[in-house]
């Protein structure tokens, strides 16, 4: 842009923001236009980016997330004002939960009006309501300041503890002119964003002594583990001292399933017996007990199993949240595992063979159980039947994606589909949150290229299921396949009250979800049999066309609230 009178090259609010973001490496947008950031998305594609446009904010929140998670650098999220940036917050407060880091960009009111609440278009007091619900939260008012908020906005998403960040840019801001060379120089590339972080030499020192004395010793890998992309430090660190490891959900396939020293097949057994327990990227939080009760062999739900602990954490606020951390190891995952490796040496002696025998009997009893029940082809299919053939799906395409959602359908893909390459789970995290399925399923593929498997509930899947056309938009390869037994776990429940609603857990008998994706051009598949739903699964890896596959299951298979009943309140009542 020039301005005639002085010939002086102009730049503007839009292109400022579009060009820290790539400045700062930013490649997509994932987002939804309205006013007053349509013309951004426009321009946005103009200059190289690329835009995935979305049909609810929600989703293309959840989408930045899990590419933050699948990057390490932050996603971008780009809402309209209050509802829009409504829509786009669940996401941004999912992402800080679950430690992913992202921006949520959101176009926002004039705040002369808003903040005397004098009912602008879409008026909201964005930025503080976001202010609790994310790591950090900034707004620019000066175009001259959009190069520091962008800085800003990334070092706080992605150093330390990665979150959610909240960047709030006012409609006036993208109209406010500045001189181009000023503008250029007023931006920032920021050097660093997520700087290792090196453990203390003592502390170190600590957790090396504790694991020299263990007798049963586990090690616990979470998905800040699968987050740090210290995929060959931790493998080396397992198979060197021998330690038998679980994945929770999200770190399945940093190590492959199928390792040795897996010991996903005995966890009923290794928590409660293990002596000393090495948490990589894991927080003792509901997912794992809170580190006590009986899962962890103590005597009633809230008491200390005995087992003493080293934790790898960048967060140092995190340890003894919930049990007391014998050995602290504050730091970023690739350092720590480092520093432990070399203070190990070259010799360190490998857990008593009586803990690994006893591991592995347990596992391969566990594994033949599974293995006679995969075995079964019942009619109509049930979870494991269904599974059985994702699973064998997943084993031929390793590197495809796999997102997964639902309650049964969560637990048992999680326990049947093995995983053999870091960062290929996408699931509903430490929330267990539904709605996460098809914004995780593109930003899956627009990330990594790579085909896409969406294993949802019937239930999970109707969160974000208008998602389908964006699917088809982008022609992107995702197969979403549902589990569809008819409703929320299940889709048996009787209405208590005798009446003609259906229970609240029901929905329409046999519908025809694959319907959705063939109106946008997409393939519908109907799969009633394994040998349809493995067709289906096959054709859609092989032409990488956006698939649906409506698999029916038995309407009565599935448990209340899937492995996690015992947190329902009514589950009280009964004790
Ligand atoms: P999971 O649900 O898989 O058990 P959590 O989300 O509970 O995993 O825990 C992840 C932990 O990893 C968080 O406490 C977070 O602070 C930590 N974390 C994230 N990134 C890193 C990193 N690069 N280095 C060390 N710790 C990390
Ligand atoms: N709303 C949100 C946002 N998150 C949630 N976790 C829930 C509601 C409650 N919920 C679960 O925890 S699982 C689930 C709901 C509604 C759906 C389970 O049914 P499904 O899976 O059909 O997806 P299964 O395989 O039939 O159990």
């Amino acid at each position: 842009m020039t301005n005639n009178a002085e010939s002086q090259v102009l730049t503007d609010g839009f292109h400022l923001v579009l060009d820290a973001l790539k400045l700062n490496g930013i490649k997509t947008i994932y987002g939804l236009p309205g006013i007053p950031i349509t013309d951004l998305t426009r321009m946005a594609q103009a200059e190289g980016l690329r835009v995935i446009s979305f049909r609810h904010e929600q989703n293309a929140g959840n989408a930045a997330a899990i590419a933050g998670f699948l990057s390490g650098k932050p996603g971008v999220c780009l809402t309209v004002s209050a509802p829009g940036f409504l829509n786009g917050l669940v996401a941004l407060a999912n992402a800080t939960t679950n430690c992913f880091p992202m921006i949520l960009i959101s176009g926002s009111s004039e705040r002369e009006i808003v903040d005397l609440q004098q009912g602008d278009y879409e008026e909201m007091d964005q930025l503080a309501i976001a202010k609790p619900l994310c790591k950090a939260a900034f707004r620019v008012l000066n175009a001259e300041d959009i190069g520091v908020g962008i800085a800003r906005a990334i070092r706080a998403a992605v150093s330390g503890r990665p979150g959610g960040v909240y960047l709030d840019l006012p409609a006036k801001l993208f109209s406010q002119i500045m001189d181009a060379e000023a503008g250029k120089k007023s931006l920032i590339q920021v050097v660093d964003p997520s700087p290792r972080q090196i453990p203390a030499p003592e502390a170190v020192q600590r957790a090396l002594d504790l694991l020299k004395g263990a007798r049963k010793p586990l090690i616990l890998l979470g998905k800040g583990a699968a987050y740090a992309q210290a995929d060959e430090e931790i493998r080396t660190l397992v198979e060197k001292t021998g330690i038998p490891y679980l994945p929770m959900s999200m770190a399945k396939g940093i190590l492959p399933d199928t390792h040795a020293q897996s010991a996903s097949a005995a966890r009923s057994f290794v928590l409660p017996e293990a002596d000393v327990v090495l948490l990589i990227g894991a927080r003792l939080n509901w997912l794992l007990s809170h580190g006590k009760g009986k899962t962890w062999g103590g005597k009633s739900h809230k008491d200390w199993g005995g087992q003493k602990f080293i934790q790898i954490d960048i967060a140092a606020t995190e340890m003894d949240s919930n049990v007391r951390i014998d050995a602290p190891l504050v730091g970023d995952v690739g350092s720590c595992v480092s520093a432990l490796l070399a203070g190990m040496g070259s010799q360190w002696a490998q857990p008593p063979a009586e803990w690994l025998n006893a591991v592995a009997e347990r596992k391969n009893k566990n594994v033949a159980k599974m293995a006679e029940t995969l075995a079964k082809d019942p009619s109509p299919m049930n979870f494991h039947s269904a599974l059985n053939v994702v699973r064998d799906i997943i084993k031929a395409n390793p590197d495809a994606m796999l997102v997964n959602e639902g309650a049964n359908a969560l637990d048992f893909t999680r326990s049947i589909v093995d995983m053999y390459k870091p960062r290929k789970r996408l699931d509903v995290g430490t929330w267990g949150v539904m709605g996460i399925g098809m914004g995780f399923a593109v930003a899956a593929a627009v990330e990594t290229g790579q085909p896409v498997i969406a294993v949802e509930g019937d239930s999970a899947f109707g969160f974000s299921g208008m998602e389908v056309e964006t699917i088809c938009r982008y022609n992107l390869p995702v197969c979403v396949v549902i589990l569809n037994n008819n409703g929320v776990y299940r889709g048996t429940d009787k209405n208590l009250g005798g009446g003609a609603d259906v229970a609240p857990t029901v929905f329409v008998k046999d519908s025809r979800y694959e319907k959705l994706m063939e109106a946008f051009g997409g393939v519908g598949v109907y799969a009633a049999t394994t040998a349809e739903l493995r067709k289906g699964m096959e054709e859609a890896i092989r032409l990488r066309r956006p698939t649906l596959i409506n698999a029916v299951i038995d309407e009565s298979a599935g448990t209340e609230s899937g492995r996690i009943t015992s947190l329902n309140p009514a589950a009280a009542l009964k004790k």
